[in-house]
């Protein structure tokens, strides 16, 4: 269903009901009650309708001041929940809160701008006399920011979450994720997963100004094993220039097993370490390939297996560091090919298969040679492989269907045997289960919209046709639904590609 009023929007989330997307019409959305997703539903979406989170805007009752939406939308006891192509913000306590405790598990926030929260950005909750938070979170391409700076209260963090197994958290950016000097309570890390929380993956964000940065657990917690298990951090950049609460950029503070690997950290001083792990808890720890300019220090017992670690590095090393871009200048010889082999980091920030050249780079960044103009292409094939298909599960590559009017982004990059580097892929789209006449675009996303659509449709229909699809510099692209109402299901098979 698409909504275009405020009142509208809660009228809808209020009888949202299983396997239903909302899609949000442009504008600013003042709400006057949290929008809570409940109910014992699943496999629902709330979205904006242009693709473009900037075009939909959801505002509490203010940052700085308690009123009828301190929270804009919570998770209750619902499951598979989708939060795409919008913004959240303006709001006491937290633009989202997920609530492990009534049930909720696997949300997918997704090229959402959250920003100026009292609290929190993203808050996932549990029952502490009976923990069960929420599982299987993913947070991608999402801005999480202060617009200035975060409450005087000093209470924030980013990604906050209790009990959560199998996050994954990537292609972020946080930005200024701190406190006034005089808050009362400070070092809020940007992402911080803990109360028994494990097999997190947090990788290539990027973190600017931000107190701390990443942390898997915060020392010894009662009834907790450890704060946090498992995991890995890698390929992530982090940089400040900020000296107000400075601290280490990466925290491993009673989290056995966690690596730390290919991960940019540039603090300028600010603080005297990049990355600590801590409490005796802390075991079987690698940190590995990091690139830093500041210790990478033991504290309270913690242990861990450190090699092929770079902690001298300076902004010489970088493309543009003042404006934290973290990667390699030609230049860079005490990174390029310095690394050492390693299985958990097939791929850097970019997405670049490691190693180029003859070893991997030390850092988040894996150094590529510009390539020039671009020469003629060549086709591979590969064999059939299915690439998207919307009636699945909600997730990346799924679910839910497109709705009308609507653009969505697809990675291929590194899916169905395609190479990083791809520049187009030869592909049989299918569209079914219309719910109106309508055609498909597809298009590199870096791209102007095509005029010519890749495939037309009558409302029902089943209906095929091959396509060569450019893709843009991350190797993904775009498919654009022009229908007048209702959603599509569309399915992407890839069986060639030019590079
Ligand atoms: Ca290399
Ligand atoms: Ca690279």
């Amino acid at each position: 269903m698409t909504v275009s009023t405020v009142a509208g929007l809660e009228s809808a989330v209020g009888v949202l009901a299983s396997n239903t997307t909302i899609l949000i019409q442009p504008g600013v959305y003042d709400l006057t009650q949290t929008l809570r997703i409940r109910g014992g539903i699943s496999h629902v979406a709330v979205r904006g309708a242009t693709g473009n989170r900037d075009d939909v805007v959801l505002h509490g009752s203010g940052m700085n001041i308690s009123g009828a939406v301190d929270i804009c939308v919570t998770g209750e006891d619902a499951t598979d929940i989708t939060i795409a192509d919008l913004s959240i913000g303006d709001v006491f306590y937290h633009p989202v809160q997920l609530k492990g405790e009534l049930g909720c598990d696997r949300v997918l926030f997704h090229n959402l701008r959250l920003f100026d929260a009292g609290e929190q950005f993203v808050k996932g909750t549990v029952d502490f006399a009976n923990p069960n938070g929420v599982d299987g979170g993913v947070v991608e391409y999402c801005v999480l920011e202060y617009t200035v700076i975060g409450p005087d209260s000093g209470y924030t963090n980013g990604v906050d979450i209790h009990d959560g197994a199998n996050w994954v958290i990537r292609y972020n950016l946080f930005r200024n994720i701190r406190v006034p000097a005089t808050a009362p309570q400070s070092l809020g890390p940007a992402v911080l997963m803990w109360s028994g929380s494990s097999g997190t993956i947090c990788e290539s964000n990027t973190f600017i100004d931000c107190e701390r940065s990443i942390a898997f657990g915060l020392g010894p917690q009662t009834g907790f094993a450890h704060s946090h298990q498992g995991g890995i951090i890698r390929n992530n950049f982090i940089y400040r220039t900020e000296t107000t609460h400075a601290d280490a950029g990466i925290s491993v503070w009673d989290s056995p097993g966690t690596e730390v690997l290919h991960n940019t950290v540039i603090q300028n001083g600010t603080y005297p370490n990049a990355i600590e792990y801590r409490f005796p808890g802390t075991t079987g720890v690698t940190i590995v390939n990091n690139l830093t300019d500041g210790a990478i220090v033991a504290r309270d017992g913690a242990s861990a297996t450190l090699q092929s670690n770079v902690t001298s590095a300076t902004p010489a090393l970088f493309i543009d560091a003042s404006a934290a871009d973290l990667h390699l200048r030609p230049t860079a010889v005490a990174a390029i090919d310095q690394g050492v082999a390693v299985t958990d980091c097939p791929l850097d920030w970019d997405g670049q298969v490691r190693p180029i050249g003859s070893q991997r780079d030390i850092g988040a960044d894996e150094y590529s040679p510009p390539s020039g103009p671009p020469g003629p292409l060549a086709f591979y094939t590969v064999p059939p492989c299915r690439l998207v298909d919307t009636r699945g599960p909600a997730g990346s590559w799924g679910g839910p269907s497109l709705a009308a009017g609507s653009a969505r982004g697809f990675l291929a990059a590194g899916r169905c045997s395609l190479p990083a580097g791809v520049r187009a892929v030869s592909v049989n789209a299918t569209v079914t289960q219309s719910g109106a006449a309508g055609d498909l675009r597809l298009f590199a996303g870096d791209a102007v919209m095509p005029v010519a659509s890749t495939l037309n449709y009558r409302p029902a229909q089943t209906r095929a046709n091959n396509a060569v699809v450019a893709l843009d510099a991350l190797g993904s692209f775009v498919v654009k639904c022009d229908q007048a109402a209702g959603t599509v299901d569309v399915v992407v098979d890839v069986n060639g590609y030019f590079r």
